[in-house]
C-alpha cells in the first residue's frame, strides 16, 4: 500500500509532524539525509503507520500521487542568491517526481524565497506550497497553527490532511489558505514580529515588578492570575511557570540565574527590514527586536553602568495597586503591538495583492502557535463586523479597552521612567497611539526645515490638497 504523505527531514519538527499525521490515521513514508535517523525513528515507533525509506527513490516511488512531500530541514536561504536545504532537497526530488506531484516547505522560510521556489517549481509542471508551521515541538506533535500559501487548488488538495492536523479551537482547524506564493511565510513571518512584541512587553512587566521588590514566587503568582483573565496566553502561562521554577542545587529561581542576553534567529529582523520596505510603522516589534539587540551588548552594559548616572528606584505603589496599572499597561501595548503586526500584513497583503483574510488569520492564531491568546477571539471578531476595519485600535472592543487602560498605561511608563527602568516596548505602544490619534503632528515644523534647507515645498493648511509652495528663506551664515 502507497503513503498518503511523506515527510522529509527527521529533526524535532519533522518526527513530532510524522506521528501527528499518523496518528490521524494516514500512512506516511518518511526520508532523512542521514539514514542512521530514519532507522532509530522507525524502530523507536513500531507498529505504527510508517514506511522508513533509505533513498530518496524508494521514498518517492512509497507515495500515492499526486504524491504529497512535506520538506522539514534547516532554511537559511535569504538573499536571492542563497541556496539552502530545502533548494537542496527540491532539486535532488524534481527528477523523481511526476506532474502535479506536491511539495510542501513546512520551515521557516523566508518569504521570498518561497516565491522564487514557488515560481521554479511551477515552471517545472510541479505544486508547491509554503507553509509556516507554529508551535514548536510540542504543536508540532499535538496540532500547530498552519499557515500554507500558494495556490488555492493545492490547498484544497492538502486541506483533509492540515484540517486533521492542526490544532483546534470552538471546533475549528487552526489552518487557512493563506494565500498565493509566499503568503503563508510571509504572515508566519509577522506572527513571529508580534511574539517578539508579547515577550519584550511581559519582560518589561517582570522588570518593573522586579524594581518595586515582588519576589519571584510573587510574580509568579501575578503570571498565573493574569492567565486566569483577559489577558489568558500561552506566553502569561509560561512566563507563570518559568518564574516558579527553582534549581534543584542552589533553590534559586533559574529565571534569576539566566544570563540576561538574548538570543534571535532572524524573523524579528526580517519583519523589521519589510515593515520599513512598506512604510508601516511597527515601533512595538521594533523595540523588541532592539531590546534583544541592547541586551546581547552585555559587556557595554556592565561597563556603562558604571558612568553613566540615573535615578535611584523608588517605587512606593502598593503592590496589589501596581498589578493592576502593570495589567493594563501590558494590555493596551499588546493590542497596539497586534495592531502594528496586522497593519503590516494588511498593507503588504494589499500591494501583493494576496486577498488576506485578517479575522481569519488571527482566528488561526488562537490555538497551537506560540502567540495563542483569549484575546484573539476579539480580534477575530474585530475584522467579521468590518472586514475594512483601517486599524485595529478602532474596533469597537479595542477602542474601548484603549480609552479605559490608559490612565495607567501613562502612569505605569512615567512611572518607570521616573525611576530609570527601561520600558522601550511600552513606550512606543504609546508613543504610536498619541501620534496616531493626533489630529495635528510636528511635521509642520518638519516640513519647513527641509524647505529651508533643500527648497522640498510643503502643502499649506489654508490651501488646497496636493498644491506646493516654497518660501525664500532668510540665508544663515555660519
Ligand atoms: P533543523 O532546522 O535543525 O534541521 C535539521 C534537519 O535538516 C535534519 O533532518 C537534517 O538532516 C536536515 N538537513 C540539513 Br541541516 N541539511 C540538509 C541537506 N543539505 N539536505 C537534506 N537534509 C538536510 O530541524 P528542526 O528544528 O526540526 O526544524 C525544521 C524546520 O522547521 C526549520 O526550518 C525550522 O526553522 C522550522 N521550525 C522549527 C521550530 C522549532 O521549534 N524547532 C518551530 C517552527 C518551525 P541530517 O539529520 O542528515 O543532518
Amino acid at each position: 500500500q502507497k503513503s498518503d504523505f511523506g515527510l522529509i527531514g527527521l529533526a524535532v519538527m519533522g518526527q513530532n509532524l510524522v506521528l501527528n499525521v499518523e496518528s490521524r490515521g494516514f500512512q506516511v513514508s518518511v526520508f532523512n539525509r542521514t539514514t542512521a535517523t530514519t532507522d532509530e525513528f522507525i524502530a523507536k515507533h513500531p507498529g505504527k503507520k510508517l514506511v522508513g525509506a533509505k533513498t530518496l527513490e524508494e521514498f518517492v516511488q512509497s507515495l500515492a500521487t499526486p504524491r504529497k512531500i512535506q520538506i522539514m530541514v534547516k532554511s537559511n536561504a535569504v538573499k536571492d542568491s542563497d541556496r539552502d536545504a530545502v533548494d537542496a532537497v527540491i532539486e535532488q526530488l524534481i527528477p523523481l517526481l511526476e506532474k502535479d506531484d506536491i511539495v510542501i516547505d513546512g520551515g521557516n522560510s523566508y518569504y521570498l524565497t518561497t516565491e522564487r521556489r514557488d515560481k521554479y517549481l511551477a515552471e517545472k509542471g510541479l505544486r508547491f506550497i509554503g507553509a509556516g508551521v507554529s508551535g514548536g515541538e510540542e504543536g508540532a506533535r499535538k496540532g500547530p497553527s498552519i499557515m500554507p500559501g500558494g495556490p488555492a487548488s493545492t490547498w484544497e488538495v492538502m486541506k483533509p490532511i492540515f484540517e486533521s492536523i492542526s490544532a483546534k479551537v470552538d471546533g475549528e482547524p487552526c489552518v487557512i489558505h493563506i494565500g498565493t506564493g509566499g503568503a503563508g511565510h510571509y504572515v508566519k513571518m509577522i506572527h513571529n514580529g508580534i511574539e517578539y512584541g508579547d515577550m519584550q512587553l511581559i519582560c518589561e512587566a517582570y522588570n518593573i515588578f522586579k524594581a518595586a521588590g515582588f519576589t519571584t514566587d510573587e510574580m509568579a503568582k501575578v503570571f498565573n492570575d493574569w492567565n486566569e483573565g483577559d489577558m489568558q496566553s500561552y506566553l502569561i502561562q509560561i512566563t507563570g511557570k518559568a518564574l516558579e521554577q527553582k534549581d534543584p542545587e542552589t533553590g534559586k529561581s533559574i529565571v534569576e540565574l539566566i544570563v540576561d542576553k538574548a538570543g534571535q534567529k532572524g524573523t524579528g529582523q526580517w519583519t523589521l527590514l519589510n515593515a520599513a520596505e512598506n512604510a508601516v510603522v511597527i515601533s512595538t516589534i521594533n523595540a523588541a527586536v532592539e531590546a534583544r539587540i541592547l541586551s546581547s551588548k552585555k559587556k557595554a552594559r556592565v561597563a556603562a553602568s558604571k558612568e553613566l548616572t540615573g535615578p535611584t528606584v523608588n517605587i512606593t505603589t502598593e503592590k496589589a495597586e501596581l498589578v493592576k496599572k502593570v495589567h493594563d499597561a501590558l494590555y493596551a501595548s499588546k493590542v497596539i503591538s497586534y495592531a502594528q503586526g496586522l497593519d503590516l500584513i494588511k498593507t503588504m497583503g494589499e500591494a501583493k495583492n494576496w486577498g488576506l483574510d485578517l479575522g481569519r488569520i488571527a482566528s488561526i492564531w488562537r490555538g497551537g502557535c506560540i502567540i495563542r491568546a483569549r484575546f484573539l477571539n476579539k480580534i477575530t471578531d474585530a475584522y467579521r463586523e468590518n472586514a475594512e476595519l483601517s486599524n485595529l485600535m478602532l474596533a469597537p472592543f479595542f477602542k474601548d479597552l484603549l480609552s479605559k487602560t490608559q490612565q495607567n498605561w501613562r502612569e505605569i511608563v512615567s512611572l518607570a521612567t521616573l525611576n530609570g527602568i527601561p520600558v522601550p516596548a511600552f513606550s512606543a505602544s504609546l508613543g504610536y497611539y498619541d501620534s496616531y490619534r493626533a489630529e495635528r503632528l510636528p511635521a509642520n515644523l518638519l516640513q519647513a526645515q527641509r524647505d529651508f534647507f533643500g527648497a522640498h515645498t510643503y502643502e499649506r493648511t489654508d490651501k488646497p490638497e496636493g498644491e506646493f509652495f516654497h518660501t525664500e528663506w532668510p540665508e544663515v551664515i555660519g
